[in-house]
């Protein structure tokens, strides 16, 4: 199942899948601060993905971020045996329930940011997750507002990428993110 918009010359695709079965440049991963892997797509990206991507992300944890990823930063790392080329890991915010003009503003950053290191490497396409709309349990209505604002914001501001795919897990999700992201 599948829809999909274009908006100026990028074609936002909206389907239910398995995020690491994409082949796009770099796929984004749902991680914690820590960097060192957890459930959900988190756990899948690094269970196929395979160990090299653990490694690269100690790296970065030894040189520059100690302190762990911040909420609503990302960084790149290479894609192991998934094929994509690249994985981008950011943190959305734990809402538990919640949501308020903080959680929306970290959560704008992940996907934001997400697509800015993307541009930045000039790739050309990208698969998103439903980020904090599983284990940290942001409304999942308010998730997809929030990722419509961003990748809306960020086509506009001259998007290298020719395709952006949200990839939801459930037919259920992708019903709850195309009704709230075509609103
Ligand atoms: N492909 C696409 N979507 C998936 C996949 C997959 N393979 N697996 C799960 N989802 P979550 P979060 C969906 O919990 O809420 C981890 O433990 C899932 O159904 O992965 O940002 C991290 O280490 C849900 O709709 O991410 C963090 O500790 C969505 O992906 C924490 O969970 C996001 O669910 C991050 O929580």
């Amino acid at each position: 199942m599948e829809d999909q918009i274009v908006i100026n010359n990028t074609k936002v695709i909206i389907k239910i899948g398995d995020i690491t079965e994409e082949n796009v440049d770099a796929i984004v991963n749902a991680a914690n601060s820590s960097l060192m892997g957890g459930g959900g797509v988190d756990g899948a990206i690094h269970s196929k993905g395979g160990k090299h991507i653990l490694e690269e992300c100690k790296k970065l944890r030894e040189t520059i971020y100690p302190e762990g990823l911040p909420t609503g930063k990302a960084i790149i790392t290479t894609a192991g045996n998934l094929p994509s080329k690249y994985v981008i890991h950011t943190v959305g915010p734990i809402c538990n329930g919640n949501w308020n003009k903080n959680l929306e503003k970290q959560l704008y950053n992940a996907f934001y940011n997400s697509l800015e290191l993307a541009k930045g490497k000039n790739l050309k396409s990208i698969a998103i997750p439903f980020i904090s709309a599983g284990a940290y349990r942001c409304p999942k209505e308010k998730v997809a507002t929030t990722a419509k604002k961003a990748v809306i914001d960020f086509i506009k501001s001259e998007s290298s990428l020719d395709e952006i795919r949200f990839v939801l897990f459930s037919k259920e999700d992708f019903n709850i993110f195309i009704k709230s992201f075509k609103r």
